[in-house]
């Protein structure tokens, strides 16, 4: 939806004299070099600018014939924009946030709006669309309605189409193509440039099928019970009932060495977790006592044990780790886990020990520490070799919904209220971002329980926000039926 010549022209050139369009090599977000960078960041050095972009966009929407109760801009560079707009028009605006908010309230919007009111997204440029995508999913997951989008510039990437597939309309000022045409036309740049441009934009197209987490929908459009009907593995169905019961997707890691202290977080904390997530090697005084113990808590407070024992030796090595030893794993841990880097063997391994008894074992697909190696291709191999073995392996120990088969169990550690860096490259996200945006079924959480003061209170508070976020999630199939 180009505006008429002169006004377009204009205002690209304009945005040319700001610094807002640089020809050179430039590196984007997703790691491909561009030969053309927009700044759009510049805008707010240049008030006339922004007022007229906010003017455009204003206008393409009134053209779209979008009907909105409020806007609200990605951040950050179109968050001023939709502020002028807001102010000028007197619409009201809302405010994603980028990171949740401080302890406890989680909040990722800002302002005030009802259920099922529509919300228009601002943007300053559409490239593969995902920016787009993500605010509008943190809108959608509060009960808001996404259907329209305005941008300033499409890159002609492949964006609007994708967005257009889950449903948002986006419309544009001008597109790269437009912007290559007027800086030619007035002597900007030259042919060869332009040329190199068009050139980048053809061969780097996003594939419009491959559209963001497809494997979101899972999770979205299933209760856990209904997918613990789907289970093969008992373990899992049990462990998806009893979340649904007690309302907890909350794992505590407890990382505790005093036996005494892990059994008194194993008795406290029981009524607000749905799995205690155990590292038995760290105990200094371990007897099998302890875990007898531990089961007997499990039991009183209808959860399961999930010994984090990452094993990753050879088949027949893993055996006797897993059933051997001072631990005796096998005994008395529902659930284990494993990388997959030694093959199936590791997998096949495990479960001869566990022949007969009522066991699960996690895959590791994807890590939440810092340049860990578990990206890209390892993880889609997980993923394949969890899903060839799915009597056994019943999920993965993941940052997202890595698999879309619905009886698959994600848990996600590395989470706390407030999201960031933790000591020795431990990263962090929200119970949000992993159930929501990530598409996760379980938050793990150490340190953020047994380091509180208050440490039910703390356990307390995650559990109500995990199985909130999951909520969200699950409004979000609701308004969608
Ligand atoms: P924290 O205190 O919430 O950072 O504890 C996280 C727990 O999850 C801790 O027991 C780790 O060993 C475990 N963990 C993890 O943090 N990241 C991973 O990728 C995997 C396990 Br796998």
């Amino acid at each position: 939806m180009e505006l008429n010549d002169s006004t377009t022209d204009n205002l690209i050139l304009k945005l040319f004299d700001a610094g807002a369009v640089k020809f050179g090599e430039f590196t984007l977000k997703s790691g491909i070099k561009s030969p053309v960078y927009f700044d759009l960041r510049v805008m707010v050095s240049y008030p006339e600018i922004m007022k007229e972009v906010s003017e455009v966009l204003w206008n393409i929407a009134e053209k779209m014939d979008a009907k909105f109760d409020s806007i609200c801009g990605v951040p950050y560079t179109a968050l001023p924009i939709a502020t002028l707009m807001s102010v000028e028009h007197r619409k009201p605006m809302l405010i994603r946030r980028k990171e949740a908010k401080d302890y406890g309230t989680a909040k990722m919007i800002e302002g005030h709006f009802e259920k099922g009111d529509k919300c228009l997204v601002v943007e300053d440029i559409v490239t593969s669309g995902s920016s787009i995508f993500e605010t509008s999913e943190s809108l959608v997951a509060v009960g808001l309605k996404v259907t329209d989008a305005v941008v300033l510039l499409d890159r002609c990437q492949g964006g609007s189409a994708r967005l257009q597939q889950h449903g948002i309309n986006t419309e544009s000022a001008f597109t790269i193509r437009k912007v290559l045409d007027v800086l030619v036309q007035h002597e900007k740049i030259k042919l060869p440039m332009k040329r190199e441009v068009e050139e980048f934009i053809d061969g780097n197209q996003f594939e419009s099928k491959s559209i963001f987490t497809p494997r979101k929908i899972t999770p979205e459009v299933l209760t856990y019970a209904e997918r613990a009907k789907l289970c093969k593995n008992p373990v899992a169905r049990k462990l998806l009932n009893l979340i649904e019961e007690k309302q907890t997707n909350l794992a505590f890691a407890a990382d505790v060495t005093d036996a005494e202290e892990f059994l008194k977080l194993a008795d406290v904390l029981g009524p607000h977790i749905c799995i205690f997530k155990t590292h038995i090697d760290i105990l200094k005084n371990f007897s099998s006592d302890v875990v007898t113990k531990l089961k007997a808590l499990a039991v009183k407070h209808r959860y399961l044990i999930f010994e984090d024992r990452k094993f990753a030796d050879i088949g027949g090595t893993v055996k006797h780790q897993y059933r051997a030893g001072v631990h005796k794993i096998v005994e008395w841990a529902d659930i284990v886990n494993a990388h997959p880097v030694p093959g199936h063997g590791v997998v096949e391994g495990l479960k001869e020990a566990a022949s007969g008894k009522q066991r699960g074992c996690l895959l590791i697909a994807e890590m939440s520490s810092k340049g860990n190696l578990a990206t890209g291709q390892y993880t889609a191999a997980a993923v394949k070799m969890a899903e060839e073995m799915s009597d056994f392996v019943i999920g993965f120990i993941s940052q997202s919904a890595v698999s879309a088969k619905p009886y698959m169990i994600h848990m996600t550690p590395g989470v706390k209220l407030v999201p960031g860096s933790g000591t020795l490259g431990q990263q962090y996200v929200t119970p949000q971002q992993a159930i929501v945006e990530k598409g996760s079924d379980i938050i793990i959480v150490g340190r953020d329980i047994y380091e509180a003061s208050n440490r039910v209170g703390a356990a307390a508070n995650y559990k109500k926000v995990g199985y909130q976020a999951y909520c969200a999630r699950m409004f979000r199939r609701k308004d969608k039926d």
